[in-house]
Order: structure tokens, then sequence, then C-alpha cells
């Protein structure tokens, strides 16, 4: 076992939609195991808030304006990082959107809003990348699941159905690219505290602690919601020549919560 094997120094990694939240922890901790890092975001204001994020953490980071969910885009913008940086090494299909609507309520746009981003743009972005992956020889793709790749509740259908489809496109890709000496593997992060889980953590009017935010600590054996942080280790070790021989797993980041039954009442 050599400890050289979690570096990543001389590699190449695309972190979707990482201006913030989980995908720049996971950037930051991918630069400081050696990585080039590359990013992208939707607009230009979005992605000069990206670079300035990224500079103050010290770290140089290449940036593209790439919505994930056009294919043009994607193909145009993986022609452009490889002229301009090199071919990716590394895949990190992060970006991703919810919509907390109850299913009889949610239109059917809004339902394909979510697949668009959650599932069809994580196929799209490792289309992309793959061939280029098989001509050197290695790849590493990483999709960002959720708990809600394992299970449901009220008013996430779409993305329970996206996510849970991320996993199987998870395993399809390590089924159909494991020869090329591709490893595809997803991280299920528990509930983390990011932009997107903000509304679940609202202090009330009254100053109490928002009944969702209850809910989960007593679902977590830890006690407590996880930290973009806490995901920068399976990361890199997903990225790295350290799982080279781990395909099509998902690795759950959740504190326990998967295993727990629940703090009983009381
Ligand atoms: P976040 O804070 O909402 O950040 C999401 C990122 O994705 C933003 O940078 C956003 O850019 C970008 N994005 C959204 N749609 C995009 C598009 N069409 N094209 C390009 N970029 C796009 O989310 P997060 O909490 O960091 O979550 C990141 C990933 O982890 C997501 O896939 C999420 O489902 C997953 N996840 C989160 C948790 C959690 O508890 N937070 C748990 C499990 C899994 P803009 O700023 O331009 O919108
Ligand atoms: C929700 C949360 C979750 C987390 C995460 C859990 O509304 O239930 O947003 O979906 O984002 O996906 O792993």
């Amino acid at each position: 076992m050599n400890m050289q094997d979690f570096s990543l120094e001389g590699k190449i990694a695309w972190i979707t939609g990482a201006s913030y939240g989980i995908g720049f922890a996971i950037a930051e901790a991918y630069a400081a195991a050696g990585a080039t890092i590359v990013f992208n975001d939707r607009g230009r204001e979005q992605l000069e808030r990206g670079l300035e994020n990224y500079k103050k953490a010290g770290i140089k980071a290449y940036g593209y304006i790439c919505d994930v969910t056009d294919e043009e885009a994607v193909q145009n913008t993986v022609k452009k990082i490889e002229e301009e940086v090199g071919v990716i090494d590394i895949l990190v299909n992060n970006a991703g959107i919810i919509k907390r609507i109850p299913m009889t309520e949610m239109s059917a746009a809004e339902f394909r809003q979510v697949v668009d981003v959650d599932l069809n743009a994580p196929f799209i972005c490792a289309k992309a990348v793959i061939p280029a992956m098989i001509k050197k020889g290695h790849g590493k793709i990483i999709n960002i699941c959720s708990m809600m790749s394992e299970l449901g509740r009220e008013t996430v259908s779409a993305y329970a159905a996206a996510k849970g489809g991320l996993k199987m496109l998870t395993r399809n890709i390590c089924s159909e690219y494991g020869a090329y000496n591709i490893q595809c593997n997803g991280i299920g992060p528990g509930y983390i505290a990011t932009p997107q889980t903000a509304p679940l953590r609202e202090i009330q009017p009254d100053g109490s602690r928002h009944p969702f935010d209850q809910f989960i600590i007593a679902k977590t054996p830890a006690a407590r919601w996880g930290e973009p942080a806490d995901l920068q280790g399976p990361a890199v070790f997903l990225a790295s020549d350290a799982s080279n021989f781990v395909n099509g797993h998902i690795l759950y980041v959740d504190g326990g919560i998967l295993a727990y039954i629940g703090k009983q009442p009381g």
C-alpha cells in the first residue's frame, strides 16, 4: 500500500456546478490533493462569484459558463477544457437542483426540470468525457447521489426519481466502461448544511429549530447535520488510484442515517 495512491497530482478534475456548496468543498479537497480544478456555472455572474470563492481559497480554478442540461454546450465546453487545460481525468457530477412540491401539485414541467439537471445532465457530462478517458487509458466518474437514491419522502418525488436513476446510471457506466479502466462510483451525502438545505434548517419565529431540522437530528446517529467538509475524504478516495478496484459503488456519507431506525421520541 502506497499513500501516494491517494494523491491527485497531475490530474485534471471537472466538478460541475462547483461555485459553492458540496461541489466547492470537493474541489478544495482535490486541489489540496494536487489536482487541477475545473468548474462551471450557468451564467457570467455566477461564474465570477465562483472564481472569487476559489481565489479567496487560494485555488487557481478554471471556470466555464455552461448549463449542464445543454448537450451542445457541454460538448463544446469539454472541447475547450481539453484545449485550454487538458484531458479530464476526473468528472464529478455535482450540479443539482431540488423542488419540494407535493407530487399532485407538481407540474410535469417542474418534474422534468429536476430530472433534467439531476439525471439527464450527469448522462450528458459523462458521455462527453468518456471517449477521451478511454483514449487516455483511465478515468474516474463520481456521481453525487443522495439519501433519496434509497429513500422517499413527501414533496421530493422528482428528486428521488432522479437520484434513484443516478444510482443506476452509476452502476451502468461501471458495467459498460469498467473494461477501459474507468471507475464510476457515487457519493450519497446525508443531510448536509448547504444553501440547498437551508430552508429545512431555518430558525422558527419562536426561536425554535425547524421541525425538519429536529427530525434529521433524530434520524442521524451522529445527531448532527453533515458539513461539506465531511465529504472531502470520501471524494478524494473515489477520485484516486486507491479506489481503482472500487466500481459501481454508492458510498453513503450520511452519519449513519441509512442504518438507523431513529431516536425514540421523549
Ligand atoms: P447547492 O448549494 O444548491 O448547489 C448546487 C450547484 O449546482 C450550484 O452551484 C448551482 O449553480 C449548480 N447548478 C444547478 N443547476 C445547474 C445547471 N443546470 N448547470 C450548471 N450548474 C447548475 O447544492 P448542494 O447542497 O451543494 O448539492 C450539490 C449536489 O449534492 C447536488 O447534486 C445535490 O442534489 C446533492 N446532495 C446535496 C445534499 C445536501 O444535503 N445538501 C445531500 C445529498 C445530495 P447556480 O448557483 O447557478 O444555481
Ligand atoms: C430534502 C433534502 C434532501 C437532501 C439530500 C439528502 O428535501 O429531503 O434536500 O434531499 O438534499 O438529498 O441526501
